[in-house]
Protein backbone atom coordinates (compact mmCIF):
# COMPACT_ATOMS: atom_id res chain seq x y z
CA UNK A 1 0.00 0.00 0.00
CA UNK A 2 1.24 3.54 -0.49
CA UNK A 3 0.05 6.76 0.37
CA UNK A 4 0.97 10.35 0.92
CA UNK A 5 0.00 10.66 4.31
CA UNK A 6 0.02 7.60 7.15
CA UNK A 7 -2.80 8.89 10.11
CA UNK A 8 -2.86 6.22 13.33
CA UNK A 9 -5.83 7.08 14.94
CA UNK A 10 -9.45 8.43 14.38
CA UNK A 11 -10.68 10.46 16.86
CA UNK A 12 -10.83 14.17 16.07
CA UNK A 13 -7.44 14.69 15.39
CA UNK A 14 -6.88 12.28 12.63
CA UNK A 15 -10.32 12.00 10.81
CA UNK A 16 -10.25 15.93 10.77
CA UNK A 17 -6.58 15.45 9.58
CA UNK A 18 -7.47 13.40 6.85
CA UNK A 19 -10.72 15.72 5.71
CA UNK A 20 -8.43 18.66 5.47
CA UNK A 21 -5.74 17.19 3.41
CA UNK A 22 -8.57 15.62 1.40
CA UNK A 23 -9.59 19.35 0.43
CA UNK A 24 -6.37 20.34 -1.03
CA UNK A 25 -6.17 16.78 -3.04
CA UNK A 26 -3.26 15.08 -0.68
CA UNK A 27 -3.89 11.23 0.04
CA UNK A 28 -3.81 9.42 3.55
CA UNK A 29 -5.32 6.27 4.75
CA UNK A 30 -6.64 6.72 8.44
CA UNK A 31 -5.85 3.41 10.87
CA UNK A 32 -8.21 2.98 13.77
CA UNK A 33 -7.50 0.21 16.47
CA UNK A 34 -11.02 0.18 17.35
CA UNK A 35 -14.16 -0.81 15.67
CA UNK A 36 -16.65 2.47 14.00
CA UNK A 37 -19.48 1.76 16.18
CA UNK A 38 -17.27 1.89 19.51
CA UNK A 39 -15.27 5.00 18.35
CA UNK A 40 -18.59 6.43 17.55
CA UNK A 41 -20.28 5.89 20.83
CA UNK A 42 -16.88 7.00 22.95
CA UNK A 43 -18.55 9.65 25.02
CA UNK A 44 -15.88 12.37 25.75
CA UNK A 45 -16.09 16.16 25.04
CA UNK A 46 -18.75 18.52 25.02
CA UNK A 47 -17.39 22.12 24.23
CA UNK A 48 -16.52 23.70 21.07
CA UNK A 49 -14.54 26.82 21.51
CA UNK A 50 -15.75 29.53 18.87
CA UNK A 51 -12.47 28.64 16.79
CA UNK A 52 -13.01 24.68 16.54
CA UNK A 53 -17.00 25.75 15.17
CA UNK A 54 -15.48 28.42 12.53
CA UNK A 55 -12.80 26.14 11.25
CA UNK A 56 -15.80 23.37 10.66
CA UNK A 57 -18.07 25.25 9.23
CA UNK A 58 -15.24 26.21 7.03
CA UNK A 59 -14.46 23.08 5.78
CA UNK A 60 -18.24 21.94 5.54
CA UNK A 61 -18.49 20.07 8.40
CA UNK A 62 -21.01 22.22 10.70
CA UNK A 63 -24.05 21.40 9.21
CA UNK A 64 -25.53 18.92 11.91
CA UNK A 65 -23.25 21.29 14.36
CA UNK A 66 -25.40 24.37 13.46
CA UNK A 67 -28.82 22.09 13.63
CA UNK A 68 -28.00 20.34 16.89
CA UNK A 69 -24.81 22.16 18.92
CA UNK A 70 -26.29 24.11 21.62
CA UNK A 71 -24.76 27.93 21.60
CA UNK A 72 -24.07 29.05 25.26
CA UNK A 73 -22.70 33.05 25.89
CA UNK A 74 -21.32 32.32 29.08
CA UNK A 75 -20.92 29.85 31.98
CA UNK A 76 -21.55 30.07 35.82
CA UNK A 77 -18.86 29.98 38.49
CA UNK A 78 -20.81 29.18 41.97
CA UNK A 79 -18.86 29.39 45.05
CA UNK A 80 -19.58 30.77 48.82
CA UNK A 81 -23.31 29.28 48.35
CA UNK A 82 -23.59 32.11 45.17
CA UNK A 83 -23.85 32.13 41.53
CA UNK A 84 -21.57 34.78 39.00
CA UNK A 85 -22.31 34.38 35.49
CA UNK A 86 -19.06 35.15 33.23
CA UNK A 87 -20.75 36.39 30.24
CA UNK A 88 -18.17 35.75 27.18
CA UNK A 89 -20.73 37.61 24.74
CA UNK A 90 -20.48 40.72 26.62
CA UNK A 91 -16.52 40.98 27.60
CA UNK A 92 -14.98 39.19 24.30
CA UNK A 93 -18.27 38.97 22.23
CA UNK A 94 -17.89 35.21 20.83
CA UNK A 95 -19.15 32.00 22.60
CA UNK A 96 -18.97 28.53 22.92
CA UNK A 97 -21.32 25.66 21.36
CA UNK A 98 -22.05 22.26 23.19
CA UNK A 99 -21.69 19.28 21.11
CA UNK A 100 -21.03 16.11 22.67
CA UNK A 101 -17.25 14.45 21.10
CA UNK A 102 -19.04 11.96 20.07
CA UNK A 103 -21.11 13.72 17.25
CA UNK A 104 -18.20 15.64 16.06
CA UNK A 105 -16.11 12.26 15.09
CA UNK A 106 -19.64 10.61 14.01
CA UNK A 107 -19.77 13.79 11.19
CA UNK A 108 -16.15 13.32 10.19
CA UNK A 109 -16.10 9.65 9.90
CA UNK A 110 -19.19 10.09 7.65
CA UNK A 111 -17.90 12.76 5.83
CA UNK A 112 -14.84 11.12 4.89
CA UNK A 113 -15.98 7.96 3.95
CA UNK A 114 -18.65 10.01 1.33
CA UNK A 115 -15.53 11.74 0.20
CA UNK A 116 -14.03 8.26 -0.91
CA UNK A 117 -11.65 8.27 2.13
CA UNK A 118 -9.62 5.05 3.31
CA UNK A 119 -10.48 4.70 7.18
CA UNK A 120 -9.23 0.76 8.58
CA UNK A 121 -11.18 0.06 11.42
CA UNK A 122 -10.09 -2.66 13.69
CA UNK A 123 -6.32 -3.08 13.09
CA UNK A 124 -3.81 -4.26 15.57
CA UNK A 125 -0.01 -4.59 16.01
CA UNK A 126 0.79 -1.43 14.61
CA UNK A 127 4.55 -0.47 14.11
CA UNK A 128 6.13 2.50 12.31
CA UNK A 129 9.65 2.76 10.79
CA UNK A 130 11.61 4.46 7.96
CA UNK A 131 10.88 8.05 10.33
CA UNK A 132 14.13 9.74 8.93
CA UNK A 133 13.33 10.06 4.95
CA UNK A 134 10.87 6.99 3.68
CA UNK A 135 8.21 5.88 6.64
CA UNK A 136 6.92 2.56 6.32
CA UNK A 137 3.63 1.62 8.98
CA UNK A 138 3.06 -2.37 9.54
CA UNK A 139 -0.22 -3.67 10.64
CA UNK A 140 -2.75 -6.49 10.74
CA UNK A 141 -5.86 -5.58 9.21
CA UNK A 142 -9.55 -6.75 10.13
CA UNK A 143 -9.21 -9.51 7.82
CA UNK A 144 -6.14 -10.82 9.90
CA UNK A 145 -3.58 -9.78 6.77
CA UNK A 146 -0.44 -8.18 7.63
CA UNK A 147 -0.06 -4.93 5.66
CA UNK A 148 2.70 -2.36 5.00
CA UNK A 149 1.49 1.32 4.62
CA UNK A 150 4.71 3.46 2.45
CA UNK A 151 3.88 7.21 3.17
CA UNK A 152 5.94 10.37 2.92
CA UNK A 153 4.84 11.50 6.49
CA UNK A 154 2.83 9.84 9.36
CA UNK A 155 0.70 11.48 11.67
CA UNK A 156 0.38 9.98 15.05
CA UNK A 157 -3.11 11.23 16.02
CA UNK A 158 -3.41 7.59 18.56
CA UNK A 159 -4.25 9.77 21.57
CA UNK A 160 -2.32 9.16 24.90
CA UNK A 161 -1.82 5.39 25.08
CA UNK A 162 -1.13 4.85 21.15
CA UNK A 163 2.34 3.65 20.47
CA UNK A 164 3.53 6.56 18.03
CA UNK A 165 4.80 8.62 21.10
CA UNK A 166 6.77 5.88 21.28
CA UNK A 167 8.37 6.00 17.62
CA UNK A 168 11.01 8.29 19.32
CA UNK A 169 12.33 9.86 23.02
CA UNK A 170 10.75 13.35 23.45
CA UNK A 171 10.93 15.30 26.60
CA UNK A 172 8.13 14.73 28.79
CA UNK A 173 6.65 17.06 31.28
CA UNK A 174 3.68 15.53 33.67
CA UNK A 175 2.05 16.20 36.40
CA UNK A 176 -1.25 14.28 37.83
CA UNK A 177 -3.73 15.87 39.83
CA UNK A 178 -4.73 14.22 43.62
CA UNK A 179 -8.49 14.06 42.30
CA UNK A 180 -10.68 12.34 39.31
CA UNK A 181 -13.81 13.23 37.67
CA UNK A 182 -16.88 11.05 38.15
CA UNK A 183 -18.57 11.68 35.27
CA UNK A 184 -22.35 10.64 34.24
CA UNK A 185 -24.85 10.91 31.40
CA UNK A 186 -28.22 11.08 32.58
CA UNK A 187 -31.50 11.20 30.81
CA UNK A 188 -32.77 14.12 32.12
CA UNK A 189 -33.83 17.23 30.94
CA UNK A 190 -31.65 20.34 31.56
CA UNK A 191 -32.86 22.76 33.89
CA UNK A 192 -30.70 25.56 33.50
CA UNK A 193 -29.41 26.70 29.69
CA UNK A 194 -25.23 27.13 30.63
CA UNK A 195 -22.64 25.05 32.23
CA UNK A 196 -22.19 25.53 35.90
CA UNK A 197 -18.55 25.20 37.49
CA UNK A 198 -19.23 24.91 41.51
CA UNK A 199 -16.40 24.96 43.93
CA UNK A 200 -18.18 23.37 47.13
CA UNK A 201 -16.33 22.41 50.50
CA UNK A 202 -17.16 19.13 49.71
CA UNK A 203 -15.32 19.04 45.98
CA UNK A 204 -15.73 20.37 42.63
CA UNK A 205 -18.88 19.55 40.00
CA UNK A 206 -19.67 20.70 36.73
CA UNK A 207 -22.68 20.59 35.78
CA UNK A 208 -23.79 20.63 31.67
CA UNK A 209 -25.57 18.89 28.92
CA UNK A 210 -25.82 17.30 25.43
CA UNK A 211 -29.21 18.12 24.44
CA UNK A 212 -32.72 19.05 25.88
CA UNK A 213 -33.09 15.64 26.68
CA UNK A 214 -29.67 14.55 28.33
CA UNK A 215 -27.31 15.85 31.02
CA UNK A 216 -23.84 15.54 31.57
CA UNK A 217 -22.65 16.20 34.85
CA UNK A 218 -19.44 15.69 37.08
CA UNK A 219 -17.73 15.40 40.61
CA UNK A 220 -14.60 15.81 41.70
CA UNK A 221 -13.39 12.44 43.39
CA UNK A 222 -10.51 10.34 44.73
CA UNK A 223 -7.92 9.42 41.79
CA UNK A 224 -8.46 5.86 42.43
CA UNK A 225 -12.31 5.80 42.72
CA UNK A 226 -14.13 3.03 41.08
CA UNK A 227 -16.78 4.52 39.47
CA UNK A 228 -19.24 1.12 40.51
CA UNK A 229 -18.60 1.98 44.02
CA UNK A 230 -20.87 5.25 43.76
CA UNK A 231 -24.43 4.53 43.72
CA UNK A 232 -26.88 6.46 41.25
CA UNK A 233 -28.41 7.94 44.63
CA UNK A 234 -25.48 9.00 46.38
CA UNK A 235 -24.24 10.45 43.05
CA UNK A 236 -27.48 12.55 42.50
CA UNK A 237 -27.09 13.62 46.49
CA UNK A 238 -23.72 14.79 46.29
CA UNK A 239 -24.16 16.68 43.11
CA UNK A 240 -27.34 18.10 44.60
CA UNK A 241 -25.24 19.39 47.84
CA UNK A 242 -22.37 20.53 45.77
CA UNK A 243 -24.19 22.18 43.10
CA UNK A 244 -27.33 23.74 44.89
CA UNK A 245 -28.11 27.25 44.83
CA UNK A 246 -31.48 29.51 45.33
CA UNK A 247 -33.54 29.24 42.23
CA UNK A 248 -31.55 26.18 40.95
CA UNK A 249 -32.92 22.43 40.68
CA UNK A 250 -31.37 19.49 39.19
CA UNK A 251 -33.32 17.58 37.23
CA UNK A 252 -32.61 13.31 38.12
CA UNK A 253 -32.84 10.51 35.55
CA UNK A 254 -31.72 7.05 34.49
CA UNK A 255 -27.69 7.19 34.35
CA UNK A 256 -27.05 5.60 30.91
CA UNK A 257 -23.25 6.39 31.69
CA UNK A 258 -20.98 6.03 34.29
CA UNK A 259 -17.53 6.58 34.19
CA UNK A 260 -13.91 7.74 35.95
CA UNK A 261 -11.23 10.37 34.37
CA UNK A 262 -7.85 10.93 35.48
CA UNK A 263 -5.97 14.41 35.49
CA UNK A 264 -2.96 15.33 34.64
CA UNK A 265 -1.69 18.13 32.69
CA UNK A 266 1.39 16.34 30.11
CA UNK A 267 3.10 17.47 27.14
CA UNK A 268 5.74 15.93 24.87
CA UNK A 269 8.18 18.29 23.29
CA UNK A 270 8.76 18.05 20.38
CA UNK A 271 6.19 17.05 18.53
CA UNK A 272 7.77 15.76 15.31
CA UNK A 273 10.40 13.53 15.27
CA UNK A 274 11.72 13.35 11.22
CA UNK A 275 8.74 12.11 9.56
CA UNK A 276 6.31 11.33 11.98
CA UNK A 277 4.09 14.33 13.61
CA UNK A 278 2.18 14.08 16.66
CA UNK A 279 -0.79 16.03 17.36
CA UNK A 280 -4.02 15.72 20.13
CA UNK A 281 -3.78 13.71 22.97
CA UNK A 282 -0.98 11.56 21.67
CA UNK A 283 1.60 14.95 22.64
CA UNK A 284 -0.77 16.71 25.54
CA UNK A 285 -3.49 16.25 28.00
CA UNK A 286 -5.04 18.70 30.18
CA UNK A 287 -7.29 18.31 32.98
CA UNK A 288 -10.65 18.87 31.18
CA UNK A 289 -11.41 21.55 33.64
CA UNK A 290 -10.84 24.20 31.07
CA UNK A 291 -12.72 22.26 27.98
CA UNK A 292 -9.24 22.06 25.75
CA UNK A 293 -8.47 18.24 24.82
CA UNK A 294 -10.94 17.67 21.89
CA UNK A 295 -10.10 22.02 20.87
CA UNK A 296 -6.19 21.20 20.75
CA UNK A 297 -6.24 17.91 19.03
CA UNK A 298 -8.27 20.32 16.14
CA UNK A 299 -6.38 23.38 16.62
CA UNK A 300 -2.87 20.61 15.79
CA UNK A 301 -4.09 19.23 12.69
CA UNK A 302 -5.03 23.02 11.45
CA UNK A 303 -1.98 23.52 11.72
CA UNK A 304 -0.42 20.15 10.26
CA UNK A 305 -2.73 20.03 7.30
CA UNK A 306 -1.47 23.72 6.35
CA UNK A 307 2.05 22.74 6.91
CA UNK A 308 1.95 18.87 4.78
CA UNK A 309 0.36 20.03 1.83
CA UNK A 310 3.18 22.73 1.13
CA UNK A 311 5.61 20.30 1.96
CA UNK A 312 3.93 17.40 0.12
CA UNK A 313 2.98 19.55 -3.15
CA UNK A 314 6.69 21.68 -3.53
CA UNK A 315 9.21 20.49 -0.73
CA UNK A 316 8.68 23.59 0.68
CA UNK A 317 9.77 22.68 4.67
CA UNK A 318 9.51 25.61 6.23
CA UNK A 319 5.90 25.23 8.22
CA UNK A 320 7.00 21.33 9.02
CA UNK A 321 10.08 22.35 10.45
CA UNK A 322 7.92 25.11 12.68
CA UNK A 323 5.04 23.13 13.43
CA UNK A 324 5.88 22.10 17.13
CA UNK A 325 6.76 25.54 18.04
CA UNK A 326 3.76 26.59 16.82
CA UNK A 327 1.94 23.96 18.00
CA UNK A 328 3.47 23.80 21.38
CA UNK A 329 2.98 27.79 22.08
CA UNK A 330 -1.11 26.77 21.92
CA UNK A 331 -0.73 23.91 23.74
CA UNK A 332 1.14 25.61 27.14
CA UNK A 333 -1.38 28.51 26.76
CA UNK A 334 -3.96 25.61 27.03
CA UNK A 335 -2.10 23.71 29.77
CA UNK A 336 -2.05 26.70 31.62
CA UNK A 337 -5.50 27.82 31.83
CA UNK A 338 -6.71 24.86 32.26
CA UNK A 339 -4.44 24.14 35.33
CA UNK A 340 -5.42 27.84 36.46
CA UNK A 341 -9.10 26.45 36.15
CA UNK A 342 -8.70 23.48 38.33
CA UNK A 343 -6.26 24.74 41.07
CA UNK A 344 -9.17 27.50 41.29
CA UNK A 345 -12.11 25.34 41.07
CA UNK A 346 -11.28 21.65 42.87
CA UNK A 347 -10.66 21.03 46.81
CA UNK A 348 -7.22 20.47 47.43
CA UNK A 349 -7.75 17.05 49.24
CA UNK A 350 -4.95 17.98 52.16
CA UNK A 351 -7.37 20.82 52.79
CA UNK A 352 -4.53 23.45 53.57
CA UNK A 353 -6.40 26.50 55.02
CA UNK A 354 -4.43 28.86 53.35
CA UNK A 355 -4.81 27.38 49.77
CA UNK A 356 -8.42 27.37 50.79
CA UNK A 357 -8.06 31.07 51.16
CA UNK A 358 -6.07 32.04 48.34
CA UNK A 359 -8.86 29.67 45.95
CA UNK A 360 -11.87 31.88 47.41
CA UNK A 361 -9.84 35.30 46.92
CA UNK A 362 -8.74 34.41 43.32
CA UNK A 363 -12.79 32.76 42.50
CA UNK A 364 -14.06 36.32 44.21
CA UNK A 365 -11.76 38.60 42.04
CA UNK A 366 -12.20 36.46 38.79
CA UNK A 367 -16.05 37.31 39.09
CA UNK A 368 -15.39 41.19 40.40
CA UNK A 369 -13.11 42.55 38.20
CA UNK A 370 -13.81 42.92 34.32
CA UNK A 371 -10.10 42.40 33.15
CA UNK A 372 -10.01 38.80 35.32
CA UNK A 373 -13.52 37.81 33.86
CA UNK A 374 -12.28 38.80 30.62
CA UNK A 375 -9.24 37.08 30.63
CA UNK A 376 -10.97 33.91 31.59
CA UNK A 377 -13.40 34.66 28.76
CA UNK A 378 -10.96 34.95 26.01
CA UNK A 379 -9.10 31.80 27.25
CA UNK A 380 -12.27 29.70 27.70
CA UNK A 381 -13.87 30.64 24.27
CA UNK A 382 -10.78 29.93 22.29
CA UNK A 383 -8.16 32.19 21.31
CA UNK A 384 -8.12 32.31 17.73
CA UNK A 385 -6.07 29.30 15.58
CA UNK A 386 -2.56 30.79 14.34
CA UNK A 387 -2.44 33.53 17.40
CA UNK A 388 0.70 32.62 19.73
CA UNK A 389 -0.07 34.36 23.17
P1 LIG B 1 -8.35 10.30 20.81
O1 LIG B 1 -7.86 9.55 22.03
O2 LIG B 1 -9.73 10.85 20.79
O3 LIG B 1 -8.25 9.34 19.52
C1 LIG B 1 -7.15 8.48 19.35
C2 LIG B 1 -7.62 7.30 18.52
O4 LIG B 1 -6.49 6.47 18.24
C3 LIG B 1 -8.63 6.44 19.27
O5 LIG B 1 -9.77 6.21 18.48
C4 LIG B 1 -7.88 5.14 19.55
O6 LIG B 1 -8.71 4.00 19.50
C5 LIG B 1 -6.87 5.12 18.41
N1 LIG B 1 -5.66 4.36 18.71
C6 LIG B 1 -4.98 4.28 19.87
N2 LIG B 1 -3.89 3.48 19.72
C7 LIG B 1 -3.90 3.05 18.42
C8 LIG B 1 -3.06 2.21 17.65
N3 LIG B 1 -1.97 1.64 18.20
N4 LIG B 1 -3.37 1.97 16.36
C9 LIG B 1 -4.46 2.57 15.78
N5 LIG B 1 -5.32 3.39 16.47
C10 LIG B 1 -5.03 3.61 17.77
N6 LIG B 1 -11.72 16.70 26.66
C11 LIG B 1 -12.53 17.76 26.91
O7 LIG B 1 -12.30 18.83 26.35
N7 LIG B 1 -13.61 17.64 27.78
C12 LIG B 1 -13.90 16.44 28.40
O8 LIG B 1 -14.85 16.36 29.16
C13 LIG B 1 -13.09 15.32 28.15
N8 LIG B 1 -13.39 14.11 28.71
C14 LIG B 1 -12.57 13.03 28.45
C15 LIG B 1 -12.84 11.75 29.01
C16 LIG B 1 -12.02 10.66 28.76
C17 LIG B 1 -12.34 9.30 29.37
C18 LIG B 1 -10.87 10.82 27.95
C19 LIG B 1 -9.92 9.66 27.69
C20 LIG B 1 -10.60 12.06 27.37
C21 LIG B 1 -11.45 13.17 27.62
N9 LIG B 1 -11.21 14.42 27.04
C22 LIG B 1 -12.01 15.50 27.27
C23 LIG B 1 -10.13 14.62 26.18
C24 LIG B 1 -10.53 14.12 24.81
O9 LIG B 1 -11.67 14.79 24.38
C25 LIG B 1 -9.33 14.28 23.92
O10 LIG B 1 -8.72 15.56 24.07
C26 LIG B 1 -9.64 14.04 22.46
O11 LIG B 1 -10.26 12.81 22.34
C27 LIG B 1 -8.32 14.12 21.70
O12 LIG B 1 -8.54 13.66 20.42
P2 LIG B 1 -7.41 12.79 19.68
O13 LIG B 1 -6.09 13.45 19.86
O14 LIG B 1 -7.95 12.53 18.32
O15 LIG B 1 -7.27 11.44 20.53
C1 LIG C 1 -18.66 18.30 29.07
O1 LIG C 1 -19.79 18.77 28.77
O2 LIG C 1 -18.38 17.10 28.93
C2 LIG C 1 -17.62 19.23 29.64
C3 LIG C 1 -17.87 20.59 29.69
C4 LIG C 1 -16.90 21.44 30.22
C5 LIG C 1 -15.71 20.91 30.69
C6 LIG C 1 -15.47 19.53 30.63
C7 LIG C 1 -16.43 18.69 30.11
O3 LIG C 1 -14.78 21.74 31.23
Amino acid sequence: MRTQVGIVGAGPAGLLLSHLLARSGVDSVVLEARSRTYVERRVRAGVLEHPTVELLREVGLADRLDREGMRHEGISLRFDGGDHRIDFADLVGRGITVYGQQEVVKDLIAARLDDGGDIRFEVSEVTIDGLADSPVIGFTGADGRREELHCDVVAGCDGFHGISRGAFVPEVFDRQYPFAWLGILAKAAPTHHELVYANHPNGFALYSMRGPEITRLYLQVPPDTDAGTWSDTQIWDELGSRLAAEGFTLNEGPVIEKGVTGMRSFVAEPMRHGRLFLAGDAAHIVPPTGAKGMNLAIADVHVLAEALVPFLRHGDESGIDAYSDTCLRRVWRAEHFSWWMTSMLHVAPDDDPIARRLQLSQLRYTVASRAAATSLAENYVGLPHGVSP
